[in-house]
């Protein structure tokens, strides 16, 4: 049981959330390379405190800053309507680790969720016992992607991908894979692009799989080939997302779980971009931070990302045309930002700490 805690935290840590190891598997987890996990992890419950959640919208320069709606238990990996009526969440429910916070730590009690654009009308949606996790619509609003163990059990971590048209009370199965996880589906026109890894297997990376909308065709993006993968680490790719033009495609490689130099469960991730054929893949974020939850601008010229380490999570812009990363400043506000994902009006909409 306890070996299977790492993938689950890096499942939501590529989903951008802030993870601390519970205390009851401080001293007891190997990583399967040799490194164990033991004291010294940094305090991120400091990072919201007493459970202040809000969702913040601002301007992609970083003015208009407004707070939608906050709230005492976190919702994240937030996704708007491609008409910009509604957004799509991942709540957690109950505080299961008694820590006194419900956040993405309890991520056993995660559930979708949608509200409106303004912050009414939040009601959780097709509630299992089980995962439920990475929601996102498809391309004309009618159905809602997400990724959930709700007919395997977490236990085997057998993630699949479901479908649930809007308006019904039931997800319908859309993958079902013996022994290999299906998260992070991103869907356009009519291919959908997800992280496929097999759960069981060790020495095998997640990696970038397109499908047909009907589920009768599946072709492998990419499936990087990255040393010392083990099934407590998962490396490879998650968090693709697909630029509205339907040229390009941005996702986040996770490298390596930087315990071995700084002691953290906040692993390393980078950001990689490519043509949607799978050519011209570039390497566009290097650094020793993790870089996570990117998202394509409507006109997709430029690429929101939120950068985090262990003190620090920030909201950056990528620009495809002159390649430069820069900060997105809001003025006299310090604390933490993550999960950011543009409307299709051209604002950005994150979790933040409640003002
Ligand atoms: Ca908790
Ligand atoms: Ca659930
Ligand atoms: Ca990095």
């Amino acid at each position: 049981m306890f070996r299977l805690i790492p993938i689950l935290i890096i499942l939501f840590l590529s989903s951008c959330q802030f993870v601390q190891t519970s205390p009851s598997s401080n001293n007891s987890l190997s990583n399967g390379s040799g490194a164990v996990v033991t004291e010294n992890l940094p305090d991120y419950s400091q990072f919201f405190r007493d459970g202040r959640y809000s969702i913040f919208s601002i301007n992609a320069d970083g003015t208009g800053l407004k707070e939608i709606a906050n709230y005492n238990k976190e919702r994240d990996q937030i996704s708007v309507s491609p008409d910009g009526r509604k957004i799509l969440y991942v709540e957690y429910t109950e505080d299961l680790n008694k820590d006194g916070l419900v956040n993405s730590q309890d991520f056993m009690s995660s559930e979708i969720g949608m509200m409106n654009i303004d912050g009414s009308e939040a009601t959780i949606l097709v509630p299992s016992p089980e995962i439920d996790t990475n929601p996102s619509f498809s391309p004309d609003g009618k159905f809602i992607i997400f990724s959930s163990s709700r007919d395997t059990g977490y236990r085997y971590l057998n993630l699949d991908l479901y479908l649930l048209e809007m308006g019904k009370n039931e997800a319908s199965r859309f993958t079902e894979t013996m022994r290999e996880a299906e998260t992070n589906p991103a869907w356009i026109g009519n291919t959908i692009i997800y992280s496929n890894f097999d759960i069981r297997s060790t020495g095998e990376n997640a990696k970038l799989v397109y499908m047909d909308e009907d589920g009768s065709k599946t072709k492998v993006l990419t499936n990087p080939d990255i040393p010392s993968s083990d099934i407590d680490h998962r490396f490879g790719d998650y968090d693709a997302q697909i630029s509205p033009d339907g040229t390009k495609i941005v996702f986040a490689r996770y490298l390596d779980t930087l315990l071995s130099h700084r002691n953290l469960e906040l692993g390393d991730y980078d950001l990689y971009l490519t043509n949607f054929d799978g050519t011209e893949l570039v390497n566009i974020s290097n650094n020793l931070q993790a870089d996570l939850n990117p998202s394509f601008a409507p006109d997709s010229t430029k690429i929101v990302f939120c950068r985090k380490d262990e003190k620090t999570s920030e909201l950056f812009l990528y620009d495809l045309d002159t390649k430069d990363i820069s900060q997105i400043k809001i003025p006299n506000w310090n604390t933490l930002k993550s999960h950011p994902t543009f409307g299709p009006e051209g604002r950005i909409y994150f979790v933040g700490e409640r003002l």
